[in-house]
């Protein structure tokens, strides 16, 4: 190793040190603690962007700190191997999902180790394989005996252009989010996880996720969606059947003046059997794609079926209308509308000309009005024109309602839940086939052999699945029976939902899971991902979890005790406009940009032309919008521990980074100087440092050392505030370099301080510190030392600094004994030039001492 730093060669030399030794192995070891640590692992999709470089980072500092502190560390890392773009590219290549997947992997492989992870790279596990997936399809095979798993029709949105069912999630303001097509709507079979099963525990489980962020918690909790409600009867008209609804507030069952039903509803159907117009209608309405999230904004559209209910309270008759913003997988698919009391249902009542009828007042309290001929009255307050309910209030009358209806067999209290089952079939290529079999007498089975395996053969021509009509794939004979197997494949959120557990046990090939390496790492210990994986995600991670626990496999209730989503990393848009008002996005190669003191960009140019750029502002790094910095071109440049170093520096985790190329040289730098400090000066042996016969300087030095243990160690570990942390590192440093060496006694301080500068930075720019270390002749690697203790003596100190305030304003600043009495403090600051010279000729009426902080003096 060379005194002069060269990270190239640095970062080659720690690395083969690492792999050569197994540093990172995991080994189950019940002596002591575990942490498993883990970051959400990558789709490979070719190379590693930065928003990978920032998380991996956060979760690599987490774990060699938390090694440090003693504990039994596993951090792995796998690919989620499924999808997509990996079978788009194949059918543009005339190639293989699976060889596009393991290019990309052995690509990105490679940039993770130049990036230093620590991971434990024998538990690698990649979801395509199939001694992965194959236990995925034995578990669905346990949910399906145990009726967690079932299969149904039901209307999907579908994307003509991927010939693929999308998620709700999936479509935005009506278009695939992949590829902008219009969405349509499709009945299918399809397989479905019955995750509301669990909506409940799910829920309640939400309060005992202590480590996990508000935000997350809270958009788990609007997803699950628990809501409390009565299911009752309409009887109809002049028939003996009824529509059954569901609502949330019988508090305003009699201002009920229509009844509405989703067009797949089977009394809309019935009544669209002779209504060629009302068919045409309900047609137009099955084929609308507009996402649930969008129902209470778009224009509410109906009509009227002809059929009567009858109001179960009066008997009054109710027109049944079919309406566009009923959707029929929720509650029982109609509603008792209320055009007072419900938005939706005013606009609809407002638009077709229905009596919109108030049955709530507000309460005495509330300052909002009502006024119908506006908008409906949504709060909750006191029953009007309601009979023998009047003057209730809405929770009285929802508990007196209940009980009237239940008496009479019209209704019961019900709990619903927003979230749906799971759907997990997808008609795609590249995804673990479902192991299902269709027998030739029209029984489904499950496949009892594992895996299903994907062949690896088939031409991909178009979007169509080649599993399609393929006998060779299909065709089974099951105890003589002929059968064809299900061509449709998991939702690749099947894979990510467990990937963690097998981490544990990557090898088990009797078992999905061995439970004894399974509950000894889990739960995880510390998760770090993107929030936008906050509903789906994270959900189904704790679904599996449960659904794992209850098959025997796991004893814990939670897969994470803490969770860390980190913010987007942005960086500056450039853009100019086209003749037709169109934009042109320029990176930033193209541009030159002048910028301010601040290293912010105020003006940019084309190079090209000369032509103005128009500053777009900082926006998510996106291939799209050509402002990505490429990871790799950093660590070319600058070095892997830079390109750490920065992501840590420039902002707190859970915050979005500003990518800014002068933050970057300014890290470099930092690592050059810290090195050369570190040449220079501590080079040696340690030394014992006597800390009763330090002089000033050498005891403030001592003293600065242990206060940066101090907060980089409750920056790392509780609070998570990487950039404070290396902040403090460099403010020690700033110290170091203003210390002269003069003498022994200044050699050993100097070198206590550069020593845990280093230490404590090595979970950032892990290789410098390595290198450094074997530079001073050090026994041990850098990862295997102990993390530093705190000297809380040194953190006593002689002399603190007193502020004076004369009238509540400061005026001076005085530096004064730690021990220092009251009286002694007070006669201090009354000699004090600023304080003389703002009381003078002024009485003094008070001084109030607060020893250790400042003296007030009250003069007029
Ligand atoms: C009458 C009523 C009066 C309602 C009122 C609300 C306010 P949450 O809380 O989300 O569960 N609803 C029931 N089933 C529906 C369906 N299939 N499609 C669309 N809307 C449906 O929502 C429950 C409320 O949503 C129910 O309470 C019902 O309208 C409506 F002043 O019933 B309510």
């Amino acid at each position: 190793m060379q005194h002069e730093y060269n990270p190239s060669e640095v970062e080659s030399s720690v690395q083969s040190i690492w792999d050569e030794n197994k540093v990172f192995k995991a080994i189950k070891d019940t002596s002591k603690e575990k942490f498993y640590c883990l970051s959400m692992l990558p789709y490979p999709s070719g190379r590693l962007h930065m928003g990978h470089v920032r998380n991996y980072t956060i979760g690599d500092v987490i774990s060699r700190h938390q090694r440090m502190l003693g504990k039994n560390v596993l951090q792995p890392m796998g690919w989620d191997a499924f999808g997509l773009p990996a079978e788009n590219a194949a059918i543009k290549n005339k190639a293989q999902p699976s060889a596009w997947t393991e290019e990309n992997i052995a690509y990105m492989k490679n940039q993770l180790k130049s990036l230093g992870f620590a991971y434990d790279w024998e538990r690698e596990v990649t979801t395509c394989k199939p001694e992965y997936y194959k236990w995925e399809q034995w578990f669905f095979t346990k949910l399906v005996e145990k009726d967690l798993a079932y299969k149904k029709t039901s209307a999907v949105n579908w994307c003509p252009n991927d010939e693929t069912v999308l998620a709700n999630e999936q479509v935005h303001d009506g278009l695939c989010w992949r590829c902008d097509t219009p969405v349509e709507k499709k009945e299918i079979d399809q397989w479905f996880i019955r995750i509301t099963a669990y909506a409940e525990e799910l829920l309640n489980c939400i309060d005992d996720l202590e480590g996990w962020p508000d935000s997350v918690k809270t958009q788990q909790r609007n997803w699950i969606g628990r809501s409390e409600g009565l299911e009752m009867t309409f009887k109809l008209k002049d028939c003996d059947e009824s529509v059954s609804i569901y609502t949330t507030r019988p508090d305003t069952l009699m201002g009920v003046t229509y009844v509405a039903v989703a067009a797949r509803h089977p009394v809309a159907e019935k009544a669209a059997e002779n209504n060629p117009e009302l068919a045409a209608f309900i047609k137009e309405c099955n084929q609308s794609t507009t996402a649930e999230a969008d129902i209470a904004t778009m224009e509410k559209k109906g009509m009227a079926t002809g059929v009567k209910a009858l109001h179960p309270v009066t008997g009054d008759e109710v027109d049944v209308w079919v309406a566009n913003f009923v959707l029929m997988d929720y509650g029982s698919g109609a509603v008792m509308a209320v055009p007072g009391h419900d938005q939706r249902d005013w606009e609809f009542a407002h638009k077709y000309g229905i009596e919109i009828k108030q049955v709530i007042e507000p309460a005495k309290d509330c300052d909002v009005v009502c006024d119908l001929s506006k908008e409906a009255f949504t709060e909750k307050g006191l029953l009007v024109n309601s009979g023998e309910f009047d003057g209730l209030t809405s929770s009285e009358a929802f508990e007196r309602i209940a009980s009237w209806l239940e008496s009479k067999g019209l209704g019961q209290k019900q709990v619903n839940y927003r979230m749906r089952d799971w759907g997990v079939s997808r008609q795609r290529f590249w995804g673990a086939p479902i192991p299902m079999i269709k027998l030739e007498t029209g029984e489904m089975i499950t496949a009892k052999e594992f895996p299903v395996e994907l062949p690896t053969h088939l031409k991909l021509e178009g979007a169509n699945s080649p599993l399609v009509d393929n006998p060779e794939f299909q065709n089974v004979v099951i105890d003589g029976v002929k059968g064809k197997r299900e061509t449709d494949t998991f939702d690749t959120f099947m894979e990510s939902s467990w990937y963690y557990a097998r981490y544990t046990c990557p090898e088990s090939d009797d078992a999905m899971l061995d439970s004894d390496e399974a509950n000894y790492w889990l739960p995880v210990d510390q998760y770090i991902g993107g929030i936008e994986h906050a509903t789906m995600h994270l959900l189904y991670f704790r679904f599996f979890h449960k659904l794992m626990r209850d098959a025997g496999l796991v004893d814990s209730d939670e897969p994470a005790r803490k969770l860390l989503t980190q913010g987007m990393v942005l960086s500056e848009t450039f853009v100019t406009k086209d003749d037709k008002g169109g934009k042109n996005y320029h990176t930033i190669e193209e541009v030159d940009v002048e910028k301010d003191s601040k290293g912010k960009a105020i003006r940019a140019t084309l190079k090209s032309t000369g032509e103005e750029v128009i500053l777009a502002g900082m926006e998510k790094m996106s291939k799209s919008k050509m402002n990505g910095v490429d990871p790799q071109a950093l660590i070319d440049q600058y070095g892997a521990d830079t390109a750490r170093l920065y992501t840590m520096f420039a902002a707190p985790p859970e915050q979005s980074l500003e990518w800014r190329e002068d933050g970057v040289n300014g890290a470099s730098k930092f690592i050059k100087r810290l090195w050369k400090l570190y040449v220079d000066h501590a080079l040696c042996d340690d030394a014992n440092i006597e800390l009763s016969s330090l002089n000033k300087e050498q005891k403030a030095l001592y003293g600065k050392t242990h206060e940066t243990i101090q907060k980089v160690s409750d920056d790392y570990g509780r609070r998570h505030s990487f950039n404070t942390a290396i902040a403090a590192i460099m403010e020690l440093t700033n110290a170091i370099t203003k210390f002269a060496v003069k003498d022994e006694q200044d050699q050993a301080v100097i070198k206590h301080a550069l020593d845990h500068a280093v230490i404590l930075l090595s979970p950032v720019t892990p290789h410098m510190a390595q290198a450094l270390w074997q530079l001073a002749g050090k026994e041990k690697l850098i990862v295997d030392e102990a993390w530093p203790q705190v000297d809380k003596a040194a953190l006593v100190k002689d002399e603190i600094v007193v502020v004076l305030q004369v009238n509540g304003k400061v005026r001076s600043k005085i530096s004064v004994a730690a021990d220092a009495s009251k009286d002694d403090i007070e006669a201090i600051a009354m000699k004090d030039e600023n304080v003389a010279r703002f009381t003078e000729g002024k009485t003094i009426r008070k001084v109030i001492v607060v020893p250790g902080r400042l003296v007030n003096i009250v003069a007029n």
